[in-house]
């Protein structure tokens, strides 16, 4: 590492990973694009982001916090909170950074292009519940979630917290998860509890929980009132970032190069394959293009199988004129109007770059 660099707090303008971002990638796998063939993604095909180290816990002296603006601080086993009323809900997490390796000049902080994402059946105890048993006091207007992970970023020395308003936090899919596709969470995925807020960013799903505080006064932790902000320069307040825009992507067809990944496909009928969802609102379609963005087609969707809170498969057959060079273009648009653009909108920290996924391939 030539100097030193603080993960967002710089810009990468001539084009060259470092080795601050390789050293931060190779913690922070991102999902193979061929896993876009499962519908619910097998664990270890999940995603990861982990801002710090994962802490060790140990489950039998571990307890859940929930204090604040309460009537009623509750402490709670892992035990007794199995033994609260269960809810499973498959979600698509992707992480706010993905696309952040696209745009130009490159944020410093994990380098994703397209794969920070993935789709897990979470099964825990509803939060609302819990907040009702604990009994929030009137002042309370936002709840602040705190992970056992600790570190430094920007400068500030910090656990990992971020926090919700109250409504939001008392819809009733948050859950307090402690199993993954049917198994205790993983240390990597925060256990032995998370937060689950479908339809958010990655980052609000706090994982190794360890307090639930309600508060009065509006949470100024970094990773809310620094962290995960839309700024056009770096002295902008900017506006929080919240649920995620929609986006498609594809399986890429046929077999790749090893070392540039680009597709091969034999000439004739290719059968385009992938997933989509948006945080925002339902999905209404996905398009695919071979023309760069000339000409764009409806691809089929199937139902929303996996509820409200998944992504949804699609596919269309392509039929190159020949052989040759070509570019897969996929795009997904929502019931809220939104479309994915063909280029990145920029912003300091590379958040939520929904920019169509581009894959380059060679039919011979
Ligand atoms: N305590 C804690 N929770 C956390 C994080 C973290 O570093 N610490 N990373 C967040 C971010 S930025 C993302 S994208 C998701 C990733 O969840 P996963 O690793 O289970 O896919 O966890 C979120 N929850
Ligand atoms: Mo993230």
């Amino acid at each position: 590492m030539g100097r030193q660099e603080t993960a967002g707090t710089a810009r990468n303008g001539d084009g060259d990973i470092s080795v601050a971002e390789l050293q931060l990638a190779t913690r922070n796998s991102g999902m193979p694009l061929e896993a876009l063939d499962w519908a619910v993604t097998p664990v270890g095909l999940h995603y990861l982001l982990i801002h710090y180290d994962i802490p060790r816990v140990d489950a039998a002296t571990w307890a859940l916090h929930v204090d604040g603006r309460v009537q009623r601080p509750l402490t709670l086993s892992l035990d007794e909170l199995r033994s609260r009323p269960a809810r499973t809900v498959a979600v698509t997490m992707e992480c706010a950074g993905n696309g952040r390796a696209h745009l130009e000049p490159r944020p410093l902080s994990q380098p994703w292009l397209v794969e920070a994402v993935g789709t897990a059946e979470w099964t825990g105890t509803p939060l609302r519940p819990l907040l009702e048993d604990a009994g929030l006091l009137d002042d309370a207007i936002e709840i602040v979630f705190t992970g056992l992970d600790h570190g430094i970023e920007g400068g500030v020395e910090q656990d990992y917290a971020r926090s919700l308003s109250v409504d939001e936090a008392s819809r009733d899919e948050v859950i307090l998860a402690y199993d993954m596709n049917g198994q205790p969470l993983l240390p990597q995925h925060g256990f032995p509890l998370r937060l689950v807020v479908p339809g958010w960013y990655g980052m609000t799903n706090v994982k190794w929980l360890a307090r639930v505080a309600a508060v009065a006064e509006p949470f100024a932790g970094y990773q809310q009132a620094e962290g995960y902000r839309f700024l056009r320069d770096p002295d902008d307040d900017g506006d929080p970032v919240t649920r995620m825009a929609p986006r498609a992507l594809m399986a890429p067809p046929g077999y790749p190069d090893f070392m540039t990944r680009r597709r091969f496909v034999a000439l004739g009928p290719c059968a385009v394959r992938g997933r989509a969802w948006s945080g925002d609102a339902p999905l209404t379609g996905v398009q695919v293009s071979a023309d760069g963005g000339r000409s764009w087609h409806d691809a089929d969707l199937d139902d929303a199988d996996l509820g409200p809170y998944a992504w949804r498969s699609w596919s269309w057959t392509w039929d190159p004129p020949g052989p040759g060079d070509y570019e897969l273009w996929c795009r997904a648009r929502d019931a809220a109007g939104t479309e994915q653009p063909d280029t990145p909108d920029w912003n300091v920290k590379g958040y939520a770059n929904n920019a169509v996924q581009r894959v380059p391939v060679t039919v011979g």
